[in-house]
């Protein structure tokens, strides 16, 4: 099967974005053709550094490595670097109605909180990101919770492209993980984990020791002192479990057991000791890779968007034809 996903390269990755997204990547590299990019024409809609850009790409190709994309089963590129993405992007403009986009959630947050300063590349972020999965043929789109009403849109776009012009793209499906398709806030529960979240609401990838204990230590819980999953009434001790279990792949039941009459108090300490342990490989194998990037990694990178480009562009050529347009 072919699979398509791509994380922005602004913010620090974090647990929410491994247990969601990068988790089911790794998974699906054995005996699937995967492509992951690193979406940086998405990240120009948010307020962003132009000093620091190139470099935060960098440094998201180091983290896809050092999580386990192994670039000789996959391929890793930038989406800036293969223009067919902006031109499929205009041609699937032409068929989505505004009244969708305008539609999307995370558009209606994200305008809400920029106000005035919210731009058209926000509202029409949708449509590149339809164009990222369409331009490859996708099957497949590994995502966290909050991306599945895009790739519905997605889907809508290939089917009004293939009845208004004749079979021409793959109708996509999200995949999401059976748990951690949506890990909360350690700060509030109610709320995703965000890379532009409030600060300490994310335990990121490569924190060291400390600062997760730190973070653990001051997530919200409640006052009943029972280990228990109970989204609705327990947001944050629910969150922990899950966290707990994804982590230690057991069950939420087998978690629950093995915590049973426990206070939180050890509850914390037994996550931030599974967390600590989980991501030491993470943070070793970044260590490794930052001598590498000058070479290794920009080779990466260059094979990757030549790949890419090699599937992007007779693609585009179908749809040319297929539009009327040679
Ligand atoms: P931002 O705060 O800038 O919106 P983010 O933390 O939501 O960033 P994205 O780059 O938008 O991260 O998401 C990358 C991938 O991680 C997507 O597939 C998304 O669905 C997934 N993801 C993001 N947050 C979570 C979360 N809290 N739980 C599970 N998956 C998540
Ligand atoms: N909007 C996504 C990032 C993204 C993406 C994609 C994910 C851009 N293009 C194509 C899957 C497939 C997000 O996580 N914020």
């Amino acid at each position: 099967m072919r699979i398509f996903s791509g994380i922005q390269p602004t913010g620090e990755i974090h647990i929410g974005n491994y247990l969601g997204a990068i988790k089911q990547w790794i998974e699906f590299q054995e005996g699937n053709d995967c492509i992951y990019c690193i979406v940086d024409l998405h990240a120009l809609t948010s307020d962003y550094d132009p000093e620091t850009m190139r470099d935060s790409i960098m440094n998201k190709a180091i983290v896809y490595l050092a999580a386990g994309i192994d670039p000789e089963k996959s391929t890793i590129f930038v989406q800036s670097e293969v223009k067919e993405h902006t031109e499929l992007c205009w041609y699937l403009n032409t068929l989505t109605p505004i009244g969708e986009l305008e539609r999307m959630t995370q558009y209606k947050e994200k305008s809400k909180r920029k106000k005035k300063r919210s731009n058209a590349g926000l509202l029409n972020y949708p449509i590149l990101m339809a164009a990222d999965i369409l331009l490859y043929d996708t099957e497949v789109v590994p995502v966290g919770e909050d991306q599945k009403q895009h790739i519905e849109l997605a889907r809508d776009i290939a089917k009004r492209f293939n009845k208004r012009f004749g079979e021409t793209f793959k109708v996509p499906k999200a995949q999401l993980p059976k748990k951690g398709a949506r890990i909360m806030s350690l700060k509030n529960p109610k709320n995703k984990m965000s890379k532009s979240g409030k600060k300490g609401n994310a335990v990121s990838l490569f924190d060291d020791p400390k600062t997760i204990e730190e973070k653990i230590k001051s997530a919200v819980t409640d006052t009943d002192n029972k280990i228990s999953y109970d989204p609705k009434d327990k947001p944050g001790i629910s969150n922990l479990l899950v966290i707990y279990s994804e982590f230690k792949d057991q069950t939420i039941e087998e978690s629950e057991k093995e915590l049973k009459g426990e206070s939180y108090k050890v509850f914390k300490e037994k996550l931030t000791e599974v967390l600590i342990e989980s991501l030491d490989p993470f943070r070793k194998k970044r260590r490794e890779l930052e001598k590498r990037r000058e070479v290794y990694v920009e080779e990466i990178l260059s094979q990757g968007a030549k790949k890419a480009k090699t599937l992007a562009s007779s693609n585009i050529a179908r749809v040319k034809r297929k539009m009327g347009l040679v």
